[in-house]
């Protein structure tokens, strides 16, 4: 069970700097946005803080990709709980162990594990992998996993090992991946971040995007 609800299907990826600025987009898409993605970009940019600020808007999901040892995962998990996260993103390839771990302090948080990644040098080492990383991130119990909108088929093919599991797409719009495509191929959500919030009007290129997803 996950915490976010399925409405529109689309996630924001807040990867605005301008903390001012990702308010304001956050506010203006809000009503056709299921969740939005914080990464270290907008963190490191406007603090820990944005993420209770965003809260009020969307579910958050903090897109921390987590790839250390147990110990230091469980430490990052808890601190972003503690933040009112809904949602945390971490590495598959890091091993079981790691990865449990992140479950176990995740406490009814959503962990969603990266599989192979959308951009082209995910095809140099996390596609080999992809197969495994799911298969482990299944075996651990986090709540779905991130595969690419860029390959459609890889969606398809990731779907038959983690059954019913979420999974969320980037890749759309400025990666050169469709969000019918990836939806057809079985993507739960599809995560866009550039063709939204460097948008001249966010909002309308988000509802496009949600008329495109088709749930609305
Ligand atoms: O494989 C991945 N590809 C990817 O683009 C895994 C990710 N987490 N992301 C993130 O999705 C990326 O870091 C960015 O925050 C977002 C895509 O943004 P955009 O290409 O739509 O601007």
């Amino acid at each position: 069970m996950s915490g976010i609800r399925r409405r529109t299907g689309l996630i924001l990826a807040l990867d605005e700097t301008d903390p001012e600025r990702a308010l304001s987009v956050a506010r203006s898409v809000n009503k056709y946005v299921d969740a939005i993605k914080v990464n270290y970009p907008l963190v490191l940019s406007a603090g820990m803080e944005i993420v209770e600020s965003l809260s009020k808007f969307a579910p958050v999901i903090c897109d921390f990709k987590v790839a250390d040892i147990p110990n230091t995962n469980r430490l990052i998990v808890e601190q972003v709980r503690k933040r009112g996260a809904s949602g945390i993103i971490a590495h598959a390839f890091v091993g079981s162990d790691s990865l449990k771990a992140c479950v176990d302090a995740a406490e009814g948080m959503d962990v969603f594990a990266v599989t192979e990644m959308s951009h082209p040098g995910g095809m140099e080492f996390t596609a080999r992998l992809a197969d495994d990383l799911a298969e482990t991130a299944v075996k651990a119990g986090v709540s779905g996993i991130i595969a690419p909108a860029t390959r459609p088929e890889r969606i398809k093919h990731l779907r038959k090992i983690i059954g019913e599991l979420l999974i969320l797409s980037p890749g759309v719009g400025a990666q050169g991946g469709s969000a019918r495509s990836a939806i057809e191929a079985g993507a739960d959500f599809i995560i866009v971040g550039r063709a939204i919030y460097k948008s001249e009007d966010p909002e309308e290129s988000a509802r496009k995007i949600a008329e495109e997803i088709g749930f609305i």
